[in-house]
């Protein structure tokens, strides 16, 4: 990524605040507004760029429409992404580190300081964000039991499956 691409991220997913945006209901801020105000802040910005940046995303972090962008998923700053409740494959994966699984075993798996859990349906893309953190780990989860026990399960734009909590019982480890 490159400087501009991670400062949005930051903007959009942590910390709007610090370039005097608050995000509209859904995760959205104005298009025009994000780039006067990155470029106030000295990260000087076209409406071009933004476009470029969100096109050759190599993760599709990013959605725009009618003048307005978002971070698809990945915020800790308090956002409601408006998505609709969606019955998730039977099972889904979770990549962590090593060093994790113990406190995961016993806790499941935390939101930490993201919005949720992020899991996703792929088990090769799970060890990439595993391998992220250390040596990586897959941990897969019965997302159709846990539906049926009531969780509710969202996917972003750019499909990453996301739910507030998995408990322990779901989890199955390597
Ligand atoms: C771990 C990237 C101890 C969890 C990726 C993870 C993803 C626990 C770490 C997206 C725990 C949080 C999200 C517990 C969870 N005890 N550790 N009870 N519960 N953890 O980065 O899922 O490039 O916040 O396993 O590709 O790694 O940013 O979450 O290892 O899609 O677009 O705590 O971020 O996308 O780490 O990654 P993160 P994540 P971007």
């Amino acid at each position: 990524m490159t400087n501009l691409s991670k400062t949005l991220a930051y903007l959009l997913r942590h910390h709007p605040e610090q370039f005097n945006i608050t995000l509209l209901p859904g995760g959205w801020a104005p298009l025009a507004e994000v780039v006067t105000q990155l470029t106030a802040a000295g990260h000087a910005a076209t409406v071009q760029e933004i476009h470029a940046i969100v096109a050759q995303d190599s993760k599709n972090r990013y959605s725009v429409q009618s003048g307005l962008i978002r971070a698809n998923q990945g915020h800790s700053t308090t956002v409601d992404l408006q998505l609709t409740p969606e019955v998730p494959p039977a099972v889904l994966f979770h990549g962590t580190a090593t060093r994790f699984v113990s406190s995961i075993a016993s806790q499941g798996l935390n939101s930490q300081t993201r919005h949720a859990v992020h899991l996703s349906a792929s088990a090769a893309t799970a060890e990439s964000v595993g391998a992220r953190h250390g040596t990586p780990v897959v941990l897969s989860v019965a997302a159709g039991q846990m539906h049926a026990a009531g969780h509710v399960f969202t996917r972003s734009q750019n499909n990453v499956w996301l739910v507030a909590h998995v408990p322990p019982q779901f989890i199955t480890f390597p």
